[in-house]
């Protein structure tokens, strides 16, 4: 078999370059471990900033997410038993975030390559990547039917994950890995009741943080911040819901009921990022290359920025022969990506309880969420933030 960009991992970052590659006429085949049914149901993320929607908008994937999104123009900073928001479209001139669940961004996506023809391998195994130092990589696989593939390509993409195999293919020293583990988890549900509110709310409070997030108007997505050692059997449905109604206590309500438990999971918070997110032929987008703790909403937004970058640097090359843009590829991705660690611990270490923090460390967190809700500046550059820097 032979392509231009062979891509491994059809997430978010691995389907959409495919995309923006087929708009341009370039060649790419996505090969996947996982079944179509599988990735088209797998829970995550749910926040998608302006800069995301604009340009699925502009590359014709923004339909239903348009038409079944829910667009917010705030968002709300709970603590003290109060709200405090944080009006997005009146410090940006208008922008907003959407609430869209990533599982349905992966549906549209699959649409779209399909629509277009474009080569989509599920349910394939022993994934290996090779020649990454030459003009000639090759991606080797066992195909869904068990037969041994070579894939032949210029380039290979690794959108693979965290835990795929193109970062841990590199030779040691090659690049450099930074990361970090957080000491607090999130319990996550998705639940059948009404969102309580119509915006999404971060509540700080003394038993530890809450995030009221949606998906629908039926089903609302929550989160309670756990220790890094809990298991889902020490959370029983109604300490959940106990718990979540405690956290997110206000003189004016906004506390969801309690309903069917659809699903729930416990994720770590780490932020891990791998410098340069190249080696030689092999350019590494998405969680491949960098993790940020969820509470910036940021994970699939950076997948989506990084290969808006690697495209636009593929079609250069493939139209010029330049490598200029590939070059730039990981300093123009990691200047984005550094942005958001800062982003997530400014606000995660806020509104989060640190279990060993000791009165020094507790005091601050209402007052500098007071100055983050309260004053004109930090709003600002939080509903930037949130909203999204420019693809630049
Ligand atoms: P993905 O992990 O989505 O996709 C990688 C693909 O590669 C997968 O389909 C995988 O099966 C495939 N793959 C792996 N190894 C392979 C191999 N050897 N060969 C072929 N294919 C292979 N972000 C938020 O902003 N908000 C959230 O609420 C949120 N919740 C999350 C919850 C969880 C449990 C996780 C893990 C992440 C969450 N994230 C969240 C972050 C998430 O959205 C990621 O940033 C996003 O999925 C990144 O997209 P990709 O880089 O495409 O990686
Ligand atoms: C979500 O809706 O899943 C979500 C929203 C905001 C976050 C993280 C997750 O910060």
């Amino acid at each position: 078999m032979r392509t231009q960009v062979g891509i491994v991992g059809a997430g978010p970052a691995g389907l959409l370059l495919s995309h923006l590659l087929g708009l341009q006429g370039i060649d790419s085949v996505v090969v996947e471990i996982r079944a179509l049914d599988y990735i088209m149901s797998r829970l995550r993320a749910g926040v998608l900033e302006q800069t995301t929607v604009d340009l699925f908008a502009e590359v014709g994937l923004a339909d239903r997410l348009l038409r079944k999104g829910m667009r917010h123009e705030g968002v709300e900073l709970r603590f003290d038993r109060r709200p405090h928001r944080i009006d997005f479209a009146d410090l940006t001139g208008g922008r907003g975030i959407h609430v869209y669940a990533q599982h349905e961004v992966v549906k549209d996506l699959i649409a779209a390559r399909q629509a277009a023809g474009g080569a989509l391998l599920f349910e394939v195994s022993d994934v290996t990547v090779h020649d990454l130092d030459s003009e000639k990589p090759a991606i080797r696989f066992t195909d869904a039917d068990g037969r041994a593939q070579v894939l032949a390509c210029d380039v290979i993409a690794g959108c693979d994950g965290f835990h795929g195999v193109c970062r841990q293919t590199i030779p040691a020293g090659a690049v450099r890995t930074l990361h970090r583990e957080y000491p607090f988890a999130w319990l996550g549900i998705l639940a059948r009741t009404p969102p309580a509110s119509d915006e999404l709310i971060y509540a700080s409070h003394e038993r530890g943080f809450a995030l009221h997030s949606m998906r629908t108007p039926e089903i609302s997505r929550l989160y309670l911040q756990v220790s890094p050692q809990d298991e889902l059997a020490d959370w029983p449905e109604d300490r959940i819901w106990s718990e979540l109604h405690a956290r997110l206590e206000s003189e004016e309500g906004g506390i969801p009921d309690p309903g069917p438990l659809l699903d729930v999971s416990i994720t770590p918070m780490r932020s891990f990022v791998v410098e340069p997110m190249r080696y030689g032929r092999l350019f590494l987008a998405g969680d491949a290359a960098h993790i940020v703790p969820p509470t910036g909403a940021k994970g699939l937004n950076l997948a989506v920025a990084d290969v808006a970058v690697l495209a636009e640097a593929l079609t250069d090359f493939y139209r010029t022969g330049s490598t200029a843009g590939l070059d730039a590829y990981s300093d123009r991705c990691l200047r984005r990506v550094w942005r958001v660690p800062d982003l997530s611990r400014g606000l995660g270490s806020v509104v989060h309880r640190r279990p060993a923090a000791g009165e020094v460390q507790r005091r601050p967190r209402h007052p500098q969420l007071r100055h983050t809700a309260g004053s004109r500046a930090a709003p600002t550059t939080r509903a930037a933030d949130n909203t999204g820097p420019p693809l630049d």
